[in-house]
């Protein structure tokens, strides 16, 4: 077929980019046509997206890909989790709250031991996040907005109304809320019963590669593109994008670490693993391209290092990046010992106070330069990389994967390519660092038959992207010693 082009809106939590993305025989290539601050704003009512902002940085982003280039489809993905409801009208009932407002702490563990942890396990195979979608609609005052409400989308799929006007729920980040039902694959009575949702909010669930629409009228005016400009839903949790585009080909079970804001570590299976041990160690199965499952679990990721960075900047003190990273190479190993996912890290606020809060709380000395905090964040990501890969592996009853896969805005970080590497005892092969938007795009080129299967879609990333590797130096012994030196509150 010959080559077709593609755009890709790809939401993070720091920040959007619309990609026109160039697909043929041997052909994968990315440029952006527009990047975009993502700043939450805190309003009397909570911590909350900006999300008609979000909207205006896409259409100016794919107004400038349609005047590069005719466009064959449009694709929306986005962090997963999160929702706005709809009025009978169609309007938008208030801002969507972000998942880091603190709304849900006490409703989540309540709702857990009324429904049961196992019963919620065996239906939705979620890990235990607070902010799961199911726990968020539980936390919805009822009152005149929720009254009001006549449909609840999550963020793609309401960026993808805003252009279309349709109403779908993609099945990948679905599978995020807590209610859809692993095994059926439908939304399940069940869950929505539990947190008093009625069943008519949701839209019926699409496929990855469905096409969904095409562009309202006044969308192709402000934009410029044709109205008939198809938009597929792709694997809209972004994390499903990520996963898609590892340069894996035929390398079985893929163990990886998507690493930006969040870092997800784990494998992707054929099937889902709901044993209670798997509960237990709260991994989650999530829903993948043809069926798979990204069993992984959510380590607090690069967030520590970018709440680092804001609460310096506001303080008038060095912030860059590259600056930090080379203080950190310098700094003492090991000198501190921090368990990443502790839940005073969640919420946004003063992450290098909390940091030594930590210290302190668990008799350690407390670190006294940026170099010697940010190397403490970066060595207890890689072991946590390190620690969840293991426990996948054994948990899923695999054989040890011979390489990790590090892709996302973390795989530019070399220092923390090298400490997984080193905590792994794995090469580590890192990149892309846009994995999402190759994902996001590499759903629609299939749609569209320039690409083949998920083997074929990796191999055409592995022949045309350019991972780095990272060979594992020193001793994994030395990362066991140094993580076992305190009692971490797990
Ligand atoms: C990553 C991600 C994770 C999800 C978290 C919250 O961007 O989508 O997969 O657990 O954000 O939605």
């Amino acid at each position: 077929a010959a080559p077709a082009a593609f755009a890709a809106a790809d939401l993070g939590a720091t920040s959007g980019r619309v990609v026109l993305g160039r697909v043929g025989p041997g052909l994968l290539e990315l440029t952006e046509t527009a990047r975009f601050a993502n700043t939450p704003l805190r309003l009397p009512s909570g911590l909350h997206w900006n999300l008609p902002g979000l909207h205006q940085g896409v259409l100016d982003g794919l107004a400038e890909a349609g005047r590069r280039a005719d466009l064959a489809s449009i694709g929306i993905d986005s962090w997963a989790v999160d929702y706005a409801l709809l009025d009978a009208d169609g309007a938008l009932l208030g801002l969507p709250h972000h998942y880091r407002d603190p709304r849900t702490e006490e409703i989540a563990p309540r709702l857990r031991d009324r429904v049961g942890a196992d019963v919620l396990y065996r239906t939705t195979g979620l890990q235990h996040l607070p902010f799961n979608t199911v726990f968020q609609l539980a936390a919805e005052p009822r009152g005149p907005r929720w009254d009001a409400a006549r449909r609840l989308l999550l963020v793609p799929d309401l960026l993808t109304h805003w252009l279309t006007g349709a109403e779908a729920a993609e099945a990948t980040n679905a599978s995020t809320t807590g209610l859809r039902d692993a095994r059926t694959g439908q939304w399940s009575p069940a869950m929505l019963a539990a947190a008093r949702v009625d069943a008519r909010l949701l839209p019926p669930l699409v496929d990855p590669g469905t096409r969904v629409g095409t562009l309202l009228p006044h969308v192709a005016e402000t934009t410029g593109l044709p109205a008939a400009t198809p938009v597929t839903a792709v694997a809209s949790h972004d994390t499903a994008s990520a996963v898609l585009a590892v340069p894996a080909p035929g390398e079985g079970t893929v163990a990886y670490v998507s690493c930006g804001t969040w870092s997800l570590a784990g494998l992707e299976l054929e099937h889902p693993v709901l044993t209670e041990d798997s509960r237990a160690a709260n991994f989650t199965n999530e829903l993948g391209v043809d069926g798979t499952t990204r069993y992984l679990r959510n380590i607090m990721g690069l967030w520590l290092l970018s709440e680092s960075q804001r609460a310096w900047r506001a303080r008038g003190l060095p912030y860059e990046l590259g600056p930090l990273l080379a203080a950190a190479e310098a700094a003492e190993p090991f000198a501190h010992v921090i368990d990443p996912d502790a839940p005073e890290f969640l919420a946004p606020g003063d992450m290098p106070a909390r940091i030594a809060a930590h210290c302190a709380r668990t008799g350690q000395r407390v670190p006294r330069h940026q170099g010697a905090l940010v190397r403490t964040i970066l060595e207890a990501l890689a072991w946590a990389h390190a620690r969840t890969l293991r426990e996948a592996v054994r948990l899923a009853g695999w054989a040890a994967p011979r390489t990790v896969h590090l892709v996302g805005g973390g795989s530019r970080n070399a220092l923390l390519c090298r400490l997984t590497a080193a905590a792994t005892g794995l090469p580590v092969v890192a990149g892309p660092a846009e994995a999402t938007a190759l994902g996001n795009i590499l759903v629609q080129a299939r749609a569209h038959g320039l690409v083949g299967d998920r083997d074929e879609q990796r191999a055409l990333v592995a022949a045309t992207q350019r991972p780095v590797r990272y060979e594992p130096t020193g001793d994994p012994e030395a990362w066991r010693r140094a993580n076992s030196l305190v009692a971490l509150e797990d």
